[in-house]
């Protein structure tokens, strides 16, 4: 990159930076020692008086470690908000420290790694200028990103290709299926009674499908270089499962494409993914039918899973209703109704209450002796494709190839 570019690269930053340090706001209550304000305040103003300063990211590092040590000291429900805001304001600064002066390549993928570590752990602030700044430094990375997609396609047709080997379902396990049924159809006959259904042809108007098709490629140039959580492991009830932070990159290069000398299964399933990655949500709508419920849009939980083929979703149940509307590859998909609960042998703690102890498909019949005798339904659900699984539902989930779904919870 360029000098020039590069210093275009910070006015776009200081445009969107309050125009003066006495419009900058640093407001906390008292939760936050004064010492701590203090450090925030000589960063503020080390911002817009000192051009050159090593201190500066010295300053904004130590703050990210005493607001760091703060978010992780008890469950993450108890950790005040104020910290995190504090921590937010950490990242901004170092951001701003590491944008400044002539930045590196490698600084500006610091720096975007620095926003999305504000954006996952801290609190918005400033009008959520992390987000905000974060799209900045993205436009400047996203051509070097293009020409590495461009290479990379080269590397997406050496795939080995997965096996297609589909489950064959029995026509009176078969989740039914519909062609776009009218509001009133869905309500009377399927959410009231709460029975699961498969829609069809309702998001085929998806950007997802047609503006932006998505795909590997489409993923890496949208957000490669963008940190998300991942959960390593190929089901969460599995005792080496763990979640860990990867740039979607390193995720596709190790959990997709290279997947010779790795056993474990990566899978990106998250809730922050649309609200990390705006533009991705614009390629998706809500589905209509949603409108059924009692809530507004701000009330649905929006979910992404991207993962290999092979990943497991463990049966177990939520407390909303959910459309699971499937965007890339296919899925292989279990349901069973709640009234059976006691047979699906639901975890005895309270984290897990909600998941069966039972491996769907290679169940212990002697630990689990009521399990076989469970009615269920069983769909595979291809792109384009949107499963209804009512509330409290259970349901298991197995990808059958690459796959991206997106799902919808709402009550
Ligand atoms: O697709 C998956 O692996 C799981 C989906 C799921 O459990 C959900 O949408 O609630």
């Amino acid at each position: 990159m360029t000098l020039s570019a590069m210093a275009s690269l910070w006015s776009k930053i200081s445009a969107i930076l309050p125009p003066n340090e006495d419009q900058f706001p640093l407001q906390f209550s008292d939760k936050v020692e004064s010492s701590v304000v203090e450090m925030l305040k000589w960063s503020r103003q080390q911002l817009y008086h000192d051009t050159v300063s090593t201190s500066h990211m010295l300053l904004a590092q130590i703050i990210l470690d005493i607001s760091w040590e703060r978010l992780n000291t008890g469950t993450w429900r108890h950790v005040d908000k104020e910290w995190r805001r504090v921590y937010s304001y950490g990242c901004l600064f170092k951001v701003a420290s590491l944008c400044r002066n002539s930045p590196t390549e490698d600084d500006i993928l610091e720096a975007v790694r620095t926003c999305d570590m504000g954006l996952l752990m801290g609190a918005a602030i400033m009008d959520n200028i992390l987000q905000r700044i974060v799209r900045i430094l993205q436009n400047k990375i996203r051509k070097a990103a293009k020409e590495e997609a461009e290479d990379d396609h080269a590397k997406v047709k050496r795939i080995k290709p997965e096996s297609r080997l589909f489950p064959v379902i029995k026509e009176e396990l078969a989740v039914p299926r519909l062609k776009c049924p009218s509001l009133e159809n869905f309500n009377r006959n399927y959410l009231l009674p709460l029975k699961p259904v498969i829609l069809e042809g309702v998001i085929d108007h998806w950007p997802a499908f047609n503006k932006h098709f998505w795909s590997i490629e489409y993923l890496r140039s949208l957000a490669g270089c963008r940190t998300v959580p991942v959960e390593v492991g190929s089901r969460y009830t599995d005792e080496d499962w763990s979640q860990t932070l990867l740039t979607v990159n390193e995720f596709i290069d190790r959990y997709i494409l290279n997947r010779d000398g790795v056993k474990t299964v990566g899978y990106l399933a998250q809730h922050q993914l649309f609200d990390q990655i705006p533009e991705l949500k614009e390629d998706i709508c809500f589905p209509d039918y949603c409108c059924l419920g009692d809530g507004d849009e701000d009330n649905i939980t929006v979910n992404a899973w991207f993962g290999p083929g092979g990943t497991v979703s463990p049966l177990h149940h939520d407390p909303q209703q959910n459309f699971l509307a499937q965007v890339v590859g296919s899925k292989y998909i279990r349901l069973y109704s709640p009234e059976d609960t006691d047979k699906l042998y639901p975890h005895q703690s309270q984290l897990l209450h909600n998941t069966s102890q039972v491996e769907v498909e290679n169940p212990d019949t002697e630990r689990f002796p009521l399990f076989a005798e469970v009615p269920y339904l069983e769909c595979v659900l291809h792109p384009g494709d949107v499963l209804f699984i009512p509330v409290r539902h259970w349901h298991y989930v197995r990808s059958l190839e690459l796959s991206f779904s997106v799902s919808f919870w709402w009550s």
